[in-house]
């Protein structure tokens, strides 16, 4: 490896419809980082517990109302706001910490554009946020997630609504997304986003750069 070049963590990001089981799979993934002595921390957005997370956490248990636009800004301000100062996306994975991230600028662009937002407006506000090394989306159909039942009746969670979302990730796909059958038993589920991972992480270990979006 190219010793100019710094080892660091790998920004992985799962990404998927409502119940296509992604929290699961990023709770498992990061226990068996950890259990083999690899430096991983859990993230998700939105994250409920700052300021602005609690502004959309009122609005997604419909609580409050927003108009679309605002509530798309205040998403991507959850983003944004992760990158003061105690903790800094970036500086974790210079760390060499690597950070398994449940939904990313993907579910911003996918579920506000689902209302009918334009899809270039909604991706405006996500630029120059830190890229995602890889993204893994879990892949099922909506009548197949809505099967698995216990939609927790947050505001999004609607089969017609959903499927215009599968459209819009459909759209959003490039060269960094792996899609993974998320039909498949979990085990096998887990044992493909594993080997992807590590592979992944090997890459960032060997001075894989970063990179922004949506470059
Ligand atoms: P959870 O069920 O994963 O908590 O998500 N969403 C999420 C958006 O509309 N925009 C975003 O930027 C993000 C990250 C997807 C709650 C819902 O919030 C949606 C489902
Ligand atoms: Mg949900």
């Amino acid at each position: 490896s190219n010793p100019n070049l710094q080892s660091r963590g790998a920004l992985v990001v799962l990404e998927g419809l409502d119940r296509s089981g992604k929290s699961s799979q990023c709770s498992e993934i990061v226990s068996y980082l950890q259990s083999i002595g690899l430096a991983t921390e859990l993230w998700r957005f939105p994250d409920r517990d700052t300021a602005v997370g609690k502004m959309i956490s009122a609005y997604l248990s419909n609580e409050s109302n927003l108009d679309d636009h605002t509530i798309h800004l205040l998403f991507s301000a959850n983003r944004w706001e992760k990158r003061d100062k105690r903790s800094l996306m970036e500086e974790k994975l210079k760390a060499g910490t690597t950070l398994i991230v449940d939904r990313y600028s993907y579910s911003g662009v996918a579920f506000s554009s689902a209302k009918g937002l334009d899809f270039n407006w909604c991706k405006v506000p996500e630029t120059g946020l830190l890229a995602p090394d890889i993204v893994l989306y879990l892949d099922i159909t909506p009548e197949k997630a809505a099967e698995r039942g216990g939609y927790g009746g947050e505001r999004y969670e609607r089969l017609d609504f959903q499927r215009k979302v599968r459209e819009k990730y459909q759209d959003l796909q490039d060269a960094s997304w792996k899609i993974v059958d998320a039909c498949l038993p979990m085990e096998e589920v887990q044992k493909k986003l594993r080997e992807h991972v590590l592979e992944l992480i090997k890459a960032c270990q060997n001075g894989k750069p970063f990179s922004h979006l949506w470059l």
